[in-house]
């Protein structure tokens, strides 16, 4: 299993490791600043994250009389912790959860979805999977190898039938196993954009009128090597769907782990797990603290 810090290494080594030298021995001047400006925006933090971050640290060295570049970077792991919300805790203590999981084709959905009942599964709880990604046989298939591998069952329908009604005939499973919780897969592409959102808004519907206060949670999966990308691709599901939290997926690998900081800057949600590689155990809850530290190196 791959740590927070480990899956960091090559965004690290990319760019958030220059940040840590350029802020080592010596004094602040114009240089440092635009140097931070430039590397951050590197760094997949977003121009308009990073311009609002230098100026919070601005402020934060005049106000505190810093002048030492070393003194800034224990300011800056204090403010690049500050970007990223703590998030309550998960809102699944109910009778019967109902997770909705959703984003774009090939994010990491499905794989996630057999990570994520492993672990709640772990946590003693009974778990249900609904195969609402209809759109392609093949994504049922794989979400029912991964309900074998974790020992869950996994409700599926016909292809190209109504994902709604995967999701529902999944709850009424569950209820009647008694089972606790119920994740729910769903498209990640349709033949259009417009009808995809739809069919979330529908599924989301169809959960809600079934289950008190349902989707508990609704997970966006984003893939960690899309960088600012998925900073669009979240705003465009914001739009359709009550997401409440994100999966980083294939942090692993990516060099651009610098986006998390500003999909929790400017849209305010928390990421509440982290994909690390293929297998099931590669992926833990997020960890704040660890991610910085995995951003800049230890201190
Ligand atoms: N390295 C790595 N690969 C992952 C991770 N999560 C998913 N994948 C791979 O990404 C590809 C797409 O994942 P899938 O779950 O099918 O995405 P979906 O289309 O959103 O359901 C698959 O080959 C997965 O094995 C991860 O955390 N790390
Ligand atoms: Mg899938």
């Amino acid at each position: 299993m791959k740590s927070i810090f480990e899956s960091l290494r090559k965004t690290r080594n990319a760019v958030f490791g220059q940040i840590a030298q350029l802020l080592g021995a010596g004094d602040i001047d114009n240089d440092t600043w635009e140097d931070l400006e430039a590397l951050l925006i590197q760094g997949d933090v977003g121009v308009e994250t990073s311009l609002a971050l230098i100026e919070r640290l601005r402020q934060r060295a005049s106000a505190e009389g810093i002048y030492r570049t070393a003194d800034l970077q224990k300011v800056l792991r204090e403010e690049l912790r500050a970007l990223l919300p703590e998030g309550e805790p998960l809102n699944l203590d109910w009778p019967l959860a109902v997770l909705l999981i959703v984003g774009v084709n090939g994010s990491g959905k499905t794989t996630s979805i057999g990570k994520l009942a492993a672990y709640f599964k772990r946590q003693g709880r009974k778990v249900v999977l609904a195969a609402a990604d209809t759109f392609r046989a093949a994504a049922m298939d794989q979400l029912a190898v991964w309900g074998q591998r974790v020992d869950t069952p996994v409700i599926t329908g016909p292809e190209g039938g109504d994902p709604s009604s995967v999701a529902y005939d999944a709850i009424q499973y569950a209820e009647a196993r008694k089972a606790d919780m119920v994740i729910v897969d769903t498209a990640g592409r349709l033949h259009t954009h417009h009808n995809l959102m739809a069919e979330l808004e529908k599924i989301q519907r169809v959960i809600a009128k079934r289950v008190a206060w349902a989707p508990h949670e609704t997970f966006l999966v984003l893939d960690a090597n899309t960088g600012q990308n998925g900073l669009i691709q979240a705003q465009q599901f914001l739009n359709a769907v009550k997401v409440s939290g994100i999966i980083l997926a294939k942090l692993d690998g990516s060099a651009k782990g610098g986006m998390v900081l500003s999909i929790g800057h400017q849209l305010g949600l928390p990421v509440r797990f982290v994909g690390t590689g293929e297998h099931v155990e590669d992926f833990m809850p997020f960890d704040r603290e660890a991610f910085v530290q995995g951003l800049l190196g230890q201190p």
